[in-house]
């Protein structure tokens, strides 16, 4: 990638062109040698959008939610951002398909950006190139960036540490909800919604909910934000508006407490250690293999016949660390 092609993708990045971010956003995905060109470009235009990240198990509505969210800030004149993770599981194509297909009446307006991402097997529910794809959209000058995630366990707490506020979406009889509540994952969220209140059960889970928030609170360590449950029917574009006065509320308590600095200052400090860990790997990797392929390293680390951590150890003193 010449340096006039990378301006002006830039350029059009900057005019609110949605290629060019999309291309922007390629060359992150693929680790381009451009990339840290792109980090360098687009850092300084970051940190004006508002990063809201949606998780819960597949099927309990988050794109039908996020549609929704989507006509309420278009009617608002607000810019946004989507970029929804694809679980890597081979199943996934006919839920991608029909992801495009619910958001498709916003596919063509150019103040919304559609981005599907696949997880690449890394370990959270995130893309390793989530952030910089976030990055990305915040200096395209997007008001609103909405980051979809299954999330089961861990993705949530991934999520929770790339966004601003977190949205955990749930329904009424999925047997394992209360039990995914057990696992850690209401310190994360900071607004819950139950889907599909119209096949009932929705009145008895917002009260489960309520009482797990209340068992909580002791245990939270900022304990003056109260968690709001939202009831809602996305499929009939009911609840979108309390979703929002929810999420305004959050974002507003952030600004005022000073914690929004603090998640920012987060963010930065989890891609800087991203981009530094793999950087690390990467030259450790190249050391010990002196130009071999990746196929030779179980026998390369098999042959020093060192215990794993002295191996490790090893490796990093002949990368030169
Ligand atoms: N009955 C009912 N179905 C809904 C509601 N919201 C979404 N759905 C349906 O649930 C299915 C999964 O929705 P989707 O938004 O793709 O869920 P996601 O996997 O969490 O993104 C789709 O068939 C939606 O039409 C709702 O409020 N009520
Ligand atoms: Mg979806």
């Amino acid at each position: 990638m010449s340096e006039e092609n990378l301006s002006s993708l830039f350029n059009g990045l900057i005019d609110g062109d949605v290629m060019s971010a999309a291309k922007l956003i390629t060359l992150i995905e693929n680790e381009s040698p451009a990339a840290p060109e792109i980090y360098r470009m687009t850092y300084p235009l970051r940190g004006q959008a508002y990063v809201l990240g949606i998780c819960g198990s597949p099927g309990t509505g988050k794109s039908t939610l996020i549609n929704g969210l989507i006509a309420l800030l278009r009617a608002r004149e607000k810019k946004v951002g989507v970029i929804s993770i694809d679980p890597s599981s081979p199943y996934s194509g006919g839920a991608l398909l029909g992801d495009r297909i619910r958001m498709q009446g916003h596919a063509t307006d150019n103040m919304v950006m559609i981005r599907s991402m696949s997880t690449r097997g890394s370990m959270g529910g995130l893309s390793k190139a989530t952030l910089g794809a976030v990055g990305v959209l915040d200096a395209s000058g997007k008001d609103v960036i909405i980051v979809e995630t299954v999330g089961i366990g861990q993705d949530e707490v991934d999520i929770a540490d790339a966004a601003d506020t977190t949205v955990l979406v749930m329904t009424a009889g999925l047997g394992d909800q209360i039990q995914v509540l057990k696992a850690g994952i209401m310190e994360c969220a900071d607004v819950f919604v139950v889907n599909k209140a119209d096949q009932g059960g929705a009145e008895k889970l917002i009260l489960e909910i309520q009482l797990m928030l209340g068992l909580n609170r002791d245990y939270q360590i900022d304990q003056s934000w109260e968690p709001p449950v939202i009831k809602a029917e996305a499929i009939n574009e009911k609840g979108i508006e309390e979703l929002w006065e929810a999420l305004e509320k959050h974002r507003s308590f952030l600004q005022a407490n000073g914690g929004l600095e603090e998640i920012r200052k987060k963010i930065l400090v989890r891609e800087t250690m991203d981009i530094l860990t793999n950087k690390i790997r990467e030259r450790a990797l190249e050391a010990i293999l002196g130009g071999g392929s990746v196929g030779e390293l179980a026998d390369k680390i098999y042959e020093m016949k060192k215990d794993p951590y002295s191996a490790a150890f090893s490796i990093l003193e002949i990368a030169g660390f």
